[in-house]
Parts: structure tokens; sequence; C-alpha cells
């Protein structure tokens, strides 16, 4: 590992480990004479991965990506920037094999053969930034010696891995006991259901509002003896009205974001005109942090927060502004130019970039203006939240995941992957995001299952939740307004039984992988790539899946597709689990196949010599699932060894060594 740096860098912690600075030339890139701009020529079948939550597929080449958080719900092929800021790439299949991290807070573009379908350009907006190369025998060999230098990811409590369903719009008691209750009924399992900002008083953080929730903590545990976690969400923006605590309270100690001449930034999101803690100021955020104990002692296990890239939907002064325009405007003829700059007046308002520039961080001595910051502001939430978890619950593991994020959250919280669409293409988007996501330590996430944005269909959340089954985050969440997806508002009753019920089936593999990727820094879900980086099909495979060294899934993401295309990289067995309760098994040689999978199929791919673990009971929630003594399914002449993960699911004491048996499979 090489690490070099430019100027007198911010520390960001994204790195746990001290490296030393190296001498001499930087290897691989031409760096510009302002050291804003590295060059580096792709060799011809040079492949590019990484970037962790991005549009596009799991080869990154051939589009230009901005780190830069934003609170952008068109995950369209189009965009340049989601929620999170990700900084490492891996350069393979051409002459050099490398990885290379960026550790900066800032702005940073990454031309992946845009410009030039030969160049990688990567341009730095800060003067002051650390680099590092990382070289390895192998594609995960040096994805895991990334993740050992930015430390272990965050780890979820097992429950946390069940179904979980959410709406933006569950109003009260009675709408969430109906969603619990309808589940039930229709035998669908499912261990939490969330809660969107509609829980709050006027949107207020901390509060509930009691005339839906008149004895919320007497709620929160009616739902345990269900076997249901409710989770809150959390916002970035304190609303600012006057005798509301955490307003008052932050005001007072001075630990809301201030503009040049003091006063307060004032920004409006969900509650109205809102206040911005700061959540690089150590003290204001392990303040902010503490505020979760309110919920914490009311019997809440788990959070997600939100709105903290931070969005702004518009500060007074730039409405001010439109409105001069607007009134301006007022009884002259328009031209056409006028039109569009009138539109784009308005449209601007919401995350304007000047906005960022006006509000100011305390960190440490030091007076920094948010937008050469803004990476870390989600980040530095997250870890106000988790640090407080650590004081208040230290041996129980608290569920946390966040919009935004920059590496270095890994260690606090999961993410999800934000406002995505109904979309079939958004499947796809899903897998890529989540191989790239691992890549970059964040390996407890998940997409909206079903699609958060416009309608969904039965079958497209059908075929959704069967790639979903294997993701650690499985939930499905909708926006207000949208058509209802709860599984039991489709006529598909068996169907959705069926795909949910197979999720806790495969659980004690799902979490046994998971908890050793996070646990070895390893990835949990490889692009084809990595694994067969010698088969010329495999490498440019981008809708297929690795998943830790037994399986393959290969999602159909096409609407009344009966079945699809699979390359299969080696001799497998494909696993058919149908909705009447068989199991058909193929065993395939290495090449290309066309694999009928019927709607309600759920399948996977085992290679030769493996096993995997699997609950066969009938389960509603984690509970019920068989982790002490599994059963196993595979593919073997006659032995296959499974490496078997299993703890409590609770207590923080992660021992790997110890918590490790060798399971044992024997075909029948
Ligand atoms: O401006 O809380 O990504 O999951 O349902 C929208 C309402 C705010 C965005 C989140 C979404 C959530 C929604 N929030």
């Amino acid at each position: 590992m090489k690490k070099y740096s430019f100027g007198n860098v911010l520390d960001t912690k994204a790195v746990t480990v001290k490296v030393e600075k190296a001498e001499g030339e930087m290897p691989y890139f031409t760096v510009s004479q302002d050291n804003h701009s590295l060059k580096y020529t792709l060799g011809k079948d040079a492949r590019v991965y990484g970037l962790g939550e991005q549009v596009r597929g799991i080869n990154k080449r051939g589009w230009i990506y901005v780190s830069n958080n934003s609170d952008n719900p068109h995950h369209r092929e189009d965009a340049h920037s989601l929620y999170g800021s990700h900084n490492f790439l891996l350069v393979t299949g051409g002459r050099d094999k490398f990885g290379i991290f960026i550790d900066t807070p800032g702005r940073v573009t990454w031309d992946v053969g845009y410009s030039d379908m030969d160049e990688l350009v990567i341009t730095v907006e800060d003067d002051a930034y650390d680099i590092y190369f990382i070289e390895g025998k192998s594609e995960r060999h040096i994805v895991q010696q990334f993740r050992t230098l930015i430390g272990r990811s965050y780890i979820a409590p097992r429950w946390a891995l069940g179904y979980g369903q959410s709406r933006w719009s569950y109003m009260n008691e009675d709408e969430i006991c109906e969603v619990v209750d309808r589940h039930h009924e229709n035998g669908l399992p499912l261990d939490s259901v969330y809660m969107d900002i509609d829980y709050m008083n006027e949107y207020e953080d901390f509060t509930i509002n009691s005339e839906s929730f008149p004895d919320f903590k007497d709620f929160v545990s009616k739902m345990k003896k269900k076997n249901i976690h409710l989770i809150p969400i959390i916002d970035a923006g304190v609303k600012k009205k006057d005798g509301y605590f955490v307003y008052e309270e932050g005001k007072e100690k001075g630990y809301f974001c201030k503009k040049e001449d003091g006063s307060l930034f004032v920004a409006a999101v969900w509650p109205g005109e809102s206040v911005f803690p700061d959540m690089l100021n150590e003290d204001a955020a392990k303040w902010f942090g503490e505020k979760y104990k309110i919920l914490l002692d009311m019997g809440i296990d788990g959070f997600w927060n939100d709105m903290n890239e931070p969005a702004l939907f518009y500060t007074p002064q730039k409405v001010e502004e439109a409105l001069n325009y607007a009134i301006s405007l007022k009884g002259k003829k328009l031209d056409l130019s006028t039109w569009w700059a009138f539109g784009d007046k308005i449209q601007g308002l919401s995350n304007n970039e000047e906005d960022y520039k006006l509000f100011y961080h305390q960190i440490g001595d030091k007076k920094v203006r948010h937008d050469k910051v803004h990476n870390l502001f989600g980040y530095n939430m997250t870890k106000a939240a988790t640090d407080a978890f650590n004081k208040f619950k230290p041996e129980e593991r608290t569920l946390m995941f966040s919009r935004s994020s920059y590496i270095g959250a890994h260690r606090y919280g999961g993410i999800w992957q934000g406002d995505n669409f109904a979309w079939w293409s958004h499947i796809k988007l899903n897998m890529c995001e989540t191989i790239s996501l691992n890549m970059c330590g964040f390996v407890f996430t998940g997409a909206d299952i079903g699609g958060f944005g416009c309608d969904t269909t039965q079958d497209l959340l059908l075929r959704w939740l069967e790639f979903g089954i294997f993701t650690p985050l499985f939930r499905n969440h909708a926006a207000l307004g949208t058509r209802r997806q709860e599984a039991y508002q489709f006529k598909e009753k068996t169907g959705f039984r069926h795909v949910l019920g197979m999720r806790y089936k495969l659980l004690p593999y799902i979490y046994s992988e998971y908890m050793k990727a996070v646990l070895k820094d390893d990835l949990m879900f490889a692009p084809l790539a990595f694994d067969y980086p010698e088969d010329c099909y495999a490498v440019d495979i981008q809708d297929q899946a690795m998943i830790g060294k037994e399986v393959m899934i290969a999602p159909v993401m096409e609407q009344n597709a009966k079945g699809r295309y699979v390359y299969v990289p080696e001799r497998m067995k494909l696993f058919n689990f149908h909705e009447n309760g068989e199991v058909e098994t193929h065993i395939y040689e290495k090449g290309h196949h066309y694999i009928d999978i019927a709607l309600t199929d759920v399948t996977f791919f085992i290679k030769e010599g493996c096993a995997i673990p699997v609950s066969m009971a009938k389960a509603l929630s984690t509970n019920d699932v068989n982790f002490e003594n599994p059963e196993m399914i595979g593919f073997a002449d006659n032995e296959a060894e499974y490496e078997y993960y299993h703890d409590d699911g609770i207590s923080t004491k992660y021992d790997l060594a110890n918590n490790i048996t060798i399971l044992k499979y024997k075909e029948k």
C-alpha cells in the first residue's frame, strides 16, 4: 500500500490504520501541475470497479461520476451523483491491477473513459487530499486490504435481516397494526415495520404524535410481543420552533450550523423552516446522538437516518430572490428564454449549490464552510447515533442505516439505496450498487424493494423480492401517493408467501455470509469477474452475482419473461424452489443456458463441491428460524463442507474463531 498526501488534509477518519507516506513518484497516474487532476491510460480490456452508490453497471467504465452527496430521486443512467461518496476504484483486466482511494471531504470527479474512452481522469476539487494505492494478487485481495484500511463494517442485529415493511404514510397505531395483522393472517413473515416522518409531532425529531400514538412505549412493547420491531426515521433538519426542546437546547448551546455573520442558518425541509445540528462539531454531534436515547428508552432498537446530505428544500433568501424575479417580470411580455429562466429559478430552489456555501461547521478550532466538507455530513450524523448506542447499550446491537454516507460511515451503520423507482431496470441497479457498495465497506445494504417512486406491479414486486431475499437489508418501501405495495395487496398470496418464506429458509446462509463478509473484511456480493478473471464471458457479466464462495444468482429483471439466459462459469447445480413446495434441481455444465424461471420461482446455483445451510421450518419471524441446527443443501460427489458462522444475533461479541463451525453435507 502506498500513501501520498497533498496539502494540509482535514482528517475524514475514513482510514483507521496508520500508513506512512510513500517516497518518490506516484504509480500509474500522471499528476497535473496544480495537483488537482490525475490521469491514467486505460488498456483496451481494462475494467473499472467500485464507487459504491452510483448509477450504471458493475463495470464503471464509460461514464462520468461525481462524488457529491445529493438528494437525487432520479436514479437514471445520466445521473452523476447519488446520496453517498465512495471514492474507491479498482482497475483490472488490462496491464495493471490496483485499487485507489481518494480521501477528501470535497467533490471528486471520476471521468472513467467518458471524455476519452481510453482515459481515466480523476479531478479533486480540494487542494488537500490523501491518496492510497493498493496492489494485490487478486481483485478480492485488493478489496480486502482496502477494507482492512477503513476498518470493520457495522454489524446489524440478526432480526434486522428479517423482512421489513415500510411506507411513507402509516399514520397511526391502527394502520401499523393492520400491516402486521394482514401479514400474519396471510402467513407472510415479518420482523419490522418502519415508521416514516408521520409518527412525529409536526415532523419534530425525537417527538411522537400523541394523538396517533397515545401510549407509544406500550405500543412498542405490544409489537415486540408479536415479534415486530418498530423502526422510526430521524431527519437531519430540526424544526425552528420556539419551545421545541431540541431547537431550544441546540440554540442555547450553539450547536446548529451558522452563517458567516454568526446567525443561524435556516432552510426549509419537512418541518418547515429548520436548523441543522453541526454534525462535524464533536460536542454538537454527541448532543444530537444522545437524543436518540429518548426513543431507546421507549423500547425502540432501530432507526433510519434521512435527509442527511443534507437535503434543503429552499432557503428563505432564495425564495425571496425567486419571488422578486417573478415580480420583475409582471406586466412584461415574456420571451422564451426569460420563461425558461423563470422556471429554472423556481426549480433550482432545492439543494441549491449556493445555499451549501452559506453555512459553516466548527471543526475543532476551525470554522469550515459547508461545501468544503459536504460529503461528511450524513456520515457524522450516523456516527453520532451509533456512538450514543455504544454508550447507552454497549452489550446489544442497534439497527442503524442512513441515506447519506461517505467511506468511514460503514463502521457506524448501513445504508439503503434511496428513492428508486418501481422500474424493472432498478432491480439491476439494486444488484450493481450492492456489489460496488460491498467493495467500499457497506455490507448492510438494500434498496426499496418494489420501488419507492411511482406505481409498482405484482410481477415487479415478486421478481424484485426474488433478488432481495439475498440482500442483508430486505425492506419493501414506497412513497406517499403511490399504489399500496404490501405483499398482501396482491392476488398472488401463495406466491408471496413462498418468496418471502424463502428468505427465512435461506437466512442461516445469508446471515452467516453477512457476518463472515464483515468480520473478514470480505465481499458478500461479488462480480463474476472477480472469481473467474480468466473467463472471457464471466468478466463482462453485469446481471449476475456471486454470493459468498458457494452461490451464484441470476435474477429475472424483465417484465413478462418466463426465464432468462444465464452464463454458468463452471459446473453448477441449479436449485429451483417452486411455490408448490417442490424443489427442482438440475446440473449445468459451463456455458450459456436458457433457464425457465416462473414468476414465483426462487432460483440460485450452487458451485460443485459446495453446500449451504438452510432452515426449512415454517417461519413468521426470525425467531422461528433454526439457526442452531440448519439442514444442508449442496452439490458434491460425496461430501462438502461449509464454514458456518453462528452467534446469538444480538450481542456485540463477534468472535469469529469461536462462532465458526464446519458443517458437512453428504449427497443422498
Ligand atoms: O423528501 O420521509 O428517501 O425513504 O420515505 C422525501 C419521506 C423524504 C426521503 C426518503 C424516503 C422517505 C421520504 N424522504
